[in-house]
């Protein structure tokens, strides 16, 4: 079964999943273990790897996840840099809020014939940031203006741009750390436009706000920074969003 397959049996099954997010620079390899046996038997769906701005070796992050878990581990690459083969699936990822040729298809190039190289299933997704009410590392790397988030025909117009250039799912994402996570409006007004599952993510610092963006409509919502503080709210985030 293909990830895209996994990910989408989820949804038929909860009706909307959660994927945990592991950025390399905040995480130490010992405690890897540890974090994967957590995720897994608090029902997370998937782990998500990677980050805007990195220092550390994401590549030896995953290979240590991959031999501690058999949940997926899908690549979220902040550029090219973020490839490797220890992996299931990559996000293959167009920043299509932002105006910046790079990040729409620049990253994507030079990371190509890697992904090809080493067999690594690509998922087309639509990135699409909101304003969190902060500056953001996305924001600030990609060198691009998050919309704002009360303007939500322009949120659903760039995510029905992305299904219709063939995007299999639609991330929107309010930024790591962000103040205010994507709002419900913005999802609900989203999903009454497209049919491709969307992920929501960044700011997110409970299960009942997770629950919340579920309701609104989203079919995967993330978190990182909450769960790195405290891995064992894993459990309470899975059963909110999945319930
Ligand atoms: C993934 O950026 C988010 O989309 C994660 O955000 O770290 O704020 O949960 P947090």
């Amino acid at each position: 079964m293909t990830i895209i397959d996994q990910l989408e049996s989820i949804i038929g099954q909860y009706q909307a999943g959660y994927l945990v997010l592991v950025d390399p620079d905040r995480i130490k390899l010992k405690e890897i273990p540890r974090f994967a046996q957590i995720a897994q038997s608090a029902g997370v769906d998937g782990i998500l790897l990677g980050g805007s701005f990195l220092t550390n070796d994401l590549s030896t992050i995953a290979e240590t996840l991959k031999k501690s878990t058999d949940l997926p581990i899908i690549l979220f690459p902040g550029s090219a840099m973020q490839v490797t083969p220890h992996a299931d699936a990559i996000l293959f990822m167009s920043l299509l809020s932002g105006r910046n040729a790079n990040y729409l298809i620049g990253e994507q190039v030079k990371a190509a014939p890697m992904i090809q190289r080493v067999g690594l299933e690509t998922i087309s997704t639509g990135y699409i940031l909101i304003d969190g009410g902060q500056q953001t590392a996305v924001s600030f790397i990609s060198n691009t203006t998050p919309i704002p988030n009360d303007k939500a025909e322009i949120a659903w117009a760039h995510a029905l741009a992305g299904q219709y250039l063939g995007m299999k799912l639609i991330y929107l994402e309010a930024g790591s750390g962000a103040k205010t996570p994507v709002p419900d409006q913005i999802i609900n007004s989203v999903k009454k436009q497209v049919t491709v599952p969307i992920i929501v993510g960044g700011g997110i610092r409970s299960p009942e706000v997770a629950r919340k963006k579920v309701v609104a409509g989203a079919q995967f919502v993330v978190t990182g920074n909450v769960i790195e503080q405290d891995p064992s709210l894993m459990k309470a985030f899975a059963d909110a969003i999945h319930s």
